[in-house]
């Protein structure tokens, strides 16, 4: 495996550095997130850390990898957006040589949740929203949910995400409305 400076070091020739600060957030707010749920901080954090590894890698790449590595054709269809959580988690295995299945899914769920989520995942998917580097409004309502309650941080996160999208008419990803039906809606 990789050291952990040879991880950081690839890590930050990948991205900018506006991009490098958010994923240093991210890290630093799943060990905080671990830290008040039980889970192990040290992997919450590195998992936080290499969430957007794949971000900028060019869609050329992203193509080839979607069309060559087995994965669902329908995600010729998509974007980044989708991508770099789906396909990053392959990036981050052959690139970073992090071969931790729990790791590698929260980073393939961080931007959609999925139906089922693992305490890990949803420590990632919640820190990547929270993370002191992000504002935009509801974010201390999101961040005092969140620290009170994990599962709640992500039924907020993904209403908010679902109410963004539809906001722009943007097109929604199966998978981010199949997780907002298990964690986001109401009791009847
Ligand atoms: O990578 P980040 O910017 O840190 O955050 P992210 O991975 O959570 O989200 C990246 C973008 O993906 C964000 O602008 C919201 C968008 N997104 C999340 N779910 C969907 C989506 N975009 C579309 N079109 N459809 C989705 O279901
Ligand atoms: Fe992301
Ligand atoms: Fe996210
Ligand atoms: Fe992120």
């Amino acid at each position: 495996p990789l050291t952990s400076d040879e991880i950081i070091a690839k890590e930050k020739s990948m991205m900018d550095e506006k991009r490098f600060k958010h994923c240093i957030g991210v890290s630093k707010t799943a060990r905080k997130l671990a830290k008040l749920n039980g889970y192990d901080e040290d992997k919450a954090a590195l998992a936080g850390f290499v969430h957007d590894y794949a971000k900028q890698i060019p869609v050329a790449d992203y193509v080839q990898a979607i069309k060559e590595e087995g994965f669902d054709p329908d995600l010729l269809n998509w974007s980044r957006a989708i991508w770099h959580g789906i396909v990053g988690a392959y990036f981050i295995k052959r690139d970073l040589q992090i071969a931790d299945p729990e790791i590698l899914t929260a980073v393939n769920r961080h931007t959609t949740g999925d139906k089922e989520m693992t305490t890990l995942d949803k420590i990632v998917f919640v820190a990547d929203f929270i993370e002191p580097g992000r504002d935009f409004p509801g974010v201390e309502e999101a961040r005092e949910t969140a620290f009170a309650d994990l599962n709640a941080g992500v039924g907020y996160e993904l209403a908010h995400t679902l109410e963004y999208l539809a906001e722009k008419r943007a097109k929604i990803y199966p998978r981010t409305l199949e997780a907002y039906n298990v964690w986001a809606v109401s009791a009847d």
